[in-house]
């Protein structure tokens, strides 16, 4: 996770949300807005977020272990928090995991348009810097919000929770997260999510499930995306699912393509079944 990987976590923007996290604040420090009034949140919180540094002179590693602790016990409660307003408003939401350029926002686009006479849809983006696609989403008609996490290289169930106050999230519908392109860090930050899903494009070679294990075993599916290319590439599907099980046995896998619609049913009809079972529970 990110004190590993060295990824800092800076400025994060939310489209709308005036109000800035450094996240170099401490424990119990109240931060204040831009306008200077103080933070209210529908999700009551003190924003103790320990900034992720790695090797930090003078920090032993026991110290870091505790560090990572923190960071992770810290982001399930807002996860908790996250899950339980979702389900209290029947929201089936689905974390989209993958490296980037996978085909999320494509992919997206285009379950919007397949999806969009029967179920309302709302989706929340994540990347380092541009509003880029969430405005792609915005053209489909759906409501889209923009978190642009600076230096960091995953969403959190903090970010996600202001972001969701400021959507349109009709009862009963769906909610569609990207995340931002990184096969290692979102493994570990639960956002409140029913699922999450991994995108694996077949341009990207079929080891990848074996070489970033922990995003793969997190994911209940795996969307093999770009198969349209498959005429012209090496890439084995038998292999990528071989790979995938080998972590994760349970792990569902279709094949689509977010060019073509191909297998975009079967990837439709998953999230109807799953949505069932979550409102069954
Ligand atoms: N041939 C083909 N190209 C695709 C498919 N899906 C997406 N692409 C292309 O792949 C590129 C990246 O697509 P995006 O949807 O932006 O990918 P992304 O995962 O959202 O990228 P980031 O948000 O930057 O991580 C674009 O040029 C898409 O047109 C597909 O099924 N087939
Ligand atoms: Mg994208
Ligand atoms: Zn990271
Ligand atoms: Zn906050």
């Amino acid at each position: 996770m990110c004190t590993t990987c060295g990824c800092g976590s800076g400025e994060v923007k939310i489209e709308g949300h005036e109000h800035h996290h450094d996240h170099d604040h401490g424990d119990g420090h109240e931060h204040t807005h831009a306008d200077g009034t103080k933070h209210a949140h529908a999700h009551s919180h003190s924003h103790a977020y320990t900034p992720a540094r790695s090797h930090a002179p003078g920090v032993s590693a026991t110290r870091m272990v505790q560090i990572e602790q923190d960071i992770l016990s810290k982001n399930n409660a807002y996860a908790a928090q996250n899950r339980k307003n979702l389900a209290a408003r029947g929201i089936f939401t689905l974390n989209l995991v993958s490296s980037p350029g996978s085909g999320k926002t494509t992919l997206l686009c285009k379950t919007i348009e397949l999806i969009k006479g029967r179920q309302r849809v709302a989706v929340i983006e994540g990347d380092q810097q541009t509003s880029q696609d969430a405005e792609r989403i915005r053209a489909t008609g759906a409501p889209a919000i923009q978190i642009n996490t600076g230096k960091g290289c995953h969403l959190d169930a903090h970010m996600v929770g202001h972001a969701m106050e400021k959507l349109e999230l009709p009862e009963n519908s769906l909610l569609m997260v990207e995340n931002v392109g990184n096969l290692v860090c979102p493994a570990a930050f639960d956002l409140g999510e029913a699922h999450k899903v991994v995108i694996l494009s077949v341009t990207e070679g079929e080891d990848k499930p074996i070489k970033y294990p922990d995003m793969f075993r997190a994911a209940r599916l795996m969307l093999l995306n770009k198969c349209d290319l498959l005429p012209y590439l090496d890439f084995s599907v038998p292999k990528a699912i071989e790979f995938a099980r080998q972590v994760n046995p349970e792990i569902v896998v279709i094949e689509v393509s977010a060019k073509s619609g191909a297998g975009m049913t079967a990837w439709l009809d998953w999230i109807a079944q799953e949505q069932e079972q979550a409102r069954q529970a």
